[in-house]
């Protein structure tokens, strides 16, 4: 196995089998949280994939998807009566107390007026309304794009109205925008909002949907897995108050944002003593042996992947561990409720791979959550993974979370999809590759029950490809559009304007391209290049000739403002990007935006061809970017 060493002395240990006696110790309770905010569609990888290495050492595991119970508790009569009706007197009467000593701002009248509307008959009528939402994308109706479109718009009327309780704060979802007025990238700044009973929901879904798990549960040690910055916020609201109330249990975070985090959590006291450690990279191995030394009281000196608190201080373990594929079970999700998540059919998510088989593009830092380089499981072993989840959790529907499927291994699979006759519906995630050109793949791609693609197609100026190090060419890109979607296949191209020294007129290209190839382009997601702490870029700036910012202030920042020798600014990425947003190919404007959504709908309609999900239909094209750029 490819190891660098860059990323911390190196131990290879060999994985322990046994029972969690064989660890030195008593058997553990523990408990996994996946905090707030994520989509409820399908559970996310973190919680199963550490579950089964536990509970294989013989130690008891209570997995907790609060994002999911969270969102199910929003838009229900028990949320919506109990707390957001009870909040409305208080925050009334803080607004008339203020207006007597000043004048209310716009916003705050604003905010009186819509919360003198909350009363108990609108709280009636939200609430039938949410739950006849959770009634359609949990059930057959979710076919219907109209009811689908309505039940998703009803899930942002109501998380509207839930911001009105928590103002400043704004709550939503889809898309998830929730905001609580603090910034993320300060850690005095989540600090502070941990303690802001006014904006903070996290702290109302501690008490109504942990604290009463624990207090049943009573676990030994808990671990919160972080993906995205934004999960902080709960996080840390869960730890501190987690804390408070439970202060003999161990509680340790772990995530593609700790591992992000490594250099800077060790130096902030105040927002380490929430928690008791942290585990970077993989945390298979860590976990379980972080978890025995608990059980058996020692120390947690020579585990690898960690940091944690000791007497002395903060300390970080030198050795890093990077986990075998071929010896890790497959994910376990007894225990989730998975009849409870946002979609009528069941998709589970698998991974074969960890780390990219390119691993070259130069804005991208997938690669960060991990010290070693690209591993993957054998394919028979993938197959019989496949088939065990498919018979226990009765489920059909699977999504390939890695990170771009390799294409040898795309070939194997779609074959040995179809020889094994594995009768299931997926999507994954590409690149666009030379070596998957015949129609011989594409023919078992389909066979296979490949349904939707996300493509990281980044751009389509041939020169800005050649700058990110993406090696594919317009040709190869058309060609596996073209063999995907005559399989039937939804494409999803997903792209980004102001990669350093790209012109305008090279941004205009990518439009230009795609709008070229509207047949065969589904559905696109676009935006700006962030500078992300941990790219290619940002470790080279010089390179790339840019000049980054970083401001000593935003201590969790995980990207950073910059400047450029040539090309599009910042700022002018911006624009294009804004100019796009006003201006493309209508058919690309979807009523039902959820990539899980599309994905059901082509599964199930067995058709990439679904003018039913288009906004409005292409006939009516206002027009296209290509003369504006031009
Ligand atoms: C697959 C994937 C998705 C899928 C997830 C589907 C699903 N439900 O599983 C989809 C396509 C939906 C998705 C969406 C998004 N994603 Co995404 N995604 C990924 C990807 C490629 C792999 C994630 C994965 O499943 N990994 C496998 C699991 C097992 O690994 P893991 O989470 O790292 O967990 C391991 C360790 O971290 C550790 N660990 C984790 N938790 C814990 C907890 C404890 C207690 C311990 C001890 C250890 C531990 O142990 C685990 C096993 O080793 C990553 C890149 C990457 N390589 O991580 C990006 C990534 C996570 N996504 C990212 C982003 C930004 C997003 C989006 C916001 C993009 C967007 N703008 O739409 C959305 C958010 C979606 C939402 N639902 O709200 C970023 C997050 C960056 C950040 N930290 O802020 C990443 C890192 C990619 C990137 N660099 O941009 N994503
Ligand atoms: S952008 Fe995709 S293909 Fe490129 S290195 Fe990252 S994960 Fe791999």
């Amino acid at each position: 196995m490819k190891v660098e060493y860059g990323k911390g002395g190196l131990v290879q240990l060999k994985p322990r089998t046994g029972t969690a006696e064989a660890g030195g110790g008593r058997t553990m309770k523990v408990m996994l949280v996946f905090p707030p905010d994520w989509y409820p569609s399908e559970p996310y990888l973190s919680l199963p994939t550490l579950t089964c290495v536990l509970r294989a050492a013989g130690h008891q595991v209570v997995q907790k998807d609060v994002n999911l119970e969270m969102y199910d508790w929003y838009f229900s009569g028990d949320f919506l009566n109990r707390i957001v009706l009870k909040r409305v007197p208080p925050m009334l009467d803080r607004l008339r107390k203020a207006s007597r000593s000043r004048s209310l701002s716009d916003a705050e009248q604003a905010l009186q007026l819509s919360l003198v509307g909350l009363t108990r008959s609108r709280i009636a009528e939200l609430t039938e309304k949410a739950e006849r939402a959770k009634a359609i994308v949990r059930g057959p109706e979710f076919y219907d794009a109209e009811k689908l479109e309505w039940a998703i718009t009803t899930f942002r009327e109501v998380t509207e109205t839930i911001s009105l309780v928590y103002a400043p704060a704004r709550i939503c979802m889809p898309p998830m925008e929730t905001d609580l007025s603090y910034k993320i990238f300060i850690s005095s700044e989540v600090l502070d909002a941990i303690e802001d009973q006014q904006v903070n929901v996290y702290r109302d879904v501690f008490e109504h949907i942990l604290k009463p798990a624990i207090e049943a549960e009573r676990p030994d040690v808990i671990g919160i897995s972080i993906v995205l910055q934004q999960q902080l916020f709960s996080t840390m609201t869960f730890c501190a108050l987690i804390k408070r109330h439970f202060p003999h249990i161990h509680v340790t975070i772990g995530g593609n944002t700790v591992t992000r985090l490594r250099d800077v959590l060790p130096n902030k006291p105040q927002l380490f003593a929430l928690f008791d450690s942290a585990v970077v990279y993989e945390g298979e191995t860590a976990f379980l042996q972080l978890v025995e030394a608990v059980g058996a009281g020692r120390t947690l000196e020579g585990i690898p992947n960690l940091i944690y608190r000791d007497a002395s201080g903060i300390q970080a373990s030198s050795a890093s561990y990077a986990e075998d594929m071929s010896s890790l079970p497959p994910p376990d999700f007894d225990g989730l409720p998975l009849e409870k998540y946002f979609t009528p059919d069941r998709i589970l998510p698998y991974l074969a791979t960890r780390g990219c088989y390119w691993g070259r593009c130069e804005f991208c830092d997938h690669g960060e959550g991990y010290t070693a380089g690209y591993r993957t499981k054998k394919i028979d072993e993938i197959i019989e993974e496949i088939r065990l989840l498919k018979t226990r959790y009765n489920c059909r529907h699977f999504h390939f979370t890695d990170e771009s499927y390799p294409p040898a291994l795309f070939r194997k699979l779609t074959r040995k999809l179809v020889e094994t006759n594995m009768d299931i519906a997926w999507t994954t995630h590409m690149r666009f590759e030379k070596s998957l050109s015949d129609q011989e793949v594409w023919n078992d791609a389909r066979a296979s029950g490949c349904k939707f693609l996300h493509y990281g197609y980044e751009s389509g100026n041939e020169r800005v490809l050649k700058l990110m190090d993406k090696a594919t060419t317009k040709e190869v890109i058309k060609r596996s559009l073209k063999l995907a979607a005559d399989a039937g296949i939804w494409n999803h191209c997903m792209g980004f304007f102001g990669f350093p020294g790209e012109t305008r007129q090279e941004a205009f290209d990518s439009v230009r391209f795609l709008e070229d190839n509207k047949d065969l382009v589904h559905s696109i997601g676009f935006g700006t290049f962030d500078l992300s702490k941990h790219t290619p870029v940002a470790k080279n700036p010089e390179k790339f000739g840019v000049t980054p910012y970083i401001n000593p202030e935003w201590d969790l920042a995980l990207d950073y403002y910059f400047t450029v020798k040539e090309g599009l600014s910042v700022e002018e990425a911006e624009r294009v990007f804004e100019e796009f947003e006003r201006n493309h190919y209508r058919g690309w404007d979807l009523k039902i935006f959820i990539r899980e959504y599309i994905f059901l709908y082509i599964a199930h309609f067995g058709t990439s061809k679904l003018p039913a999900l288009q906004f409005r239909p292409p006939e009516v094209d206002a027009g296209n970017l290509s003369g504006v750029g031009a």
